[in-house]
């Protein structure tokens, strides 16, 4: 991770990866959704280029820098959106936009150089989304804000979009990282293609957001690396992730 781009996460709270994935591999995942073959919620158990993705070799880095170097995969699923689909309001943050609220592994931490987040979001791009197509939407710098409940309900269900609301351009095959501190969520989809969009959702080896925990035994061959993040959350003598040779 370059100082620039650990700035723009430390600034924005997420940040746009472009040309994660091929166009053969968005070409290839695109044609197994096509296909009605997948099967399940989450993607990575679909086939092979989806369970890569667990550890994509240009995103992991960024993985062990920004969560540390015993992250795992909290759960992951896809979000395929026609024209007119609407999804959640804005939501997340660090108090869940509720005065008084605590939502406990949404969080963001600085401390001597090192930064540190609870869980976090890297959705893979199939599909374009243009300025104005809808789709994920965000507020940046808010992982850093002391007034997210002030966040009126018009904005947060998208009848007013103020300025702070913003809406990043992605093209396929771009990764979009963020942190679920992030205010965040969906503008109704609003393009005549479909959106696609695969999440897979990360947190410190300590935490799960999710209690549906992914077992490395339902995915066949996986590398040592995979199984690493693929373990439930514990803490003691858990094995870093960074210490295997791939
Ligand atoms: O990509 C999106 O549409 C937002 C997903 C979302 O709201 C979430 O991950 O909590």
């Amino acid at each position: 991770m370059t100082p620039e781009e650990k700035f723009i996460v430390d600034l924005d709270g997420y940040m746009v990866f472009k040309n994660v994935l091929t166009t053969d591999e968005v070409a290839e995942m695109n044609a197994f959704i096509d296909s009605g073959s997948p099967k399940g919620r989450r993607p990575s158990l679909w086939a092979d280029p989806f369970k890569n993705l667990i550890d994509h070799p240009k995103i992991l880095p960024y993985l062990l820098e920004l969560i540390g170097p015993t992250v795992r995969l909290d759960h992951d699923y896809s979000i395929l959106m026609d024209k007119g689909d609407r999804k959640g309001g804005l939501h997340g943050g660090e108090d869940g936009g509720r005065p008084g609220g605590h939502e406990g592994d949404h969080w963001y931490k600085y401390r001597d150089g090192v930064t540190r987040h609870g869980l976090c979001v890297v959705s893979y791009m199939l599909a374009d989304a243009a300025e104005g197509d809808g789709g994920f939407a965000c507020v940046p710098g808010s992982h850093k804000s002391n007034f997210i409940s002030a966040i009126p309900a018009d904005v947060r269900n998208y009848e007013r979009q103020p300025h702070y609301v913003v809406q990043p351009a992605v093209e396929a095959g771009d990764a979009l990282f963020f942190t679920e501190a992030l205010v965040h969520g969906t503008i109704p989809w609003s393009a005549a293609h479909q959106r696609r969009s695969l999440l897979f959702k990360y947190s410190p080896g300590h935490s799960a957001w999710n209690s549906d925990y992914p077992r490395a035994e339902d995915y066949g061959d996986i590398s040592e690396r995979q199984r690493r993040l693929l373990l439930p959350p514990s803490i003691g003598r858990r094995p870093r992730v960074d210490e295997v040779e791939v």
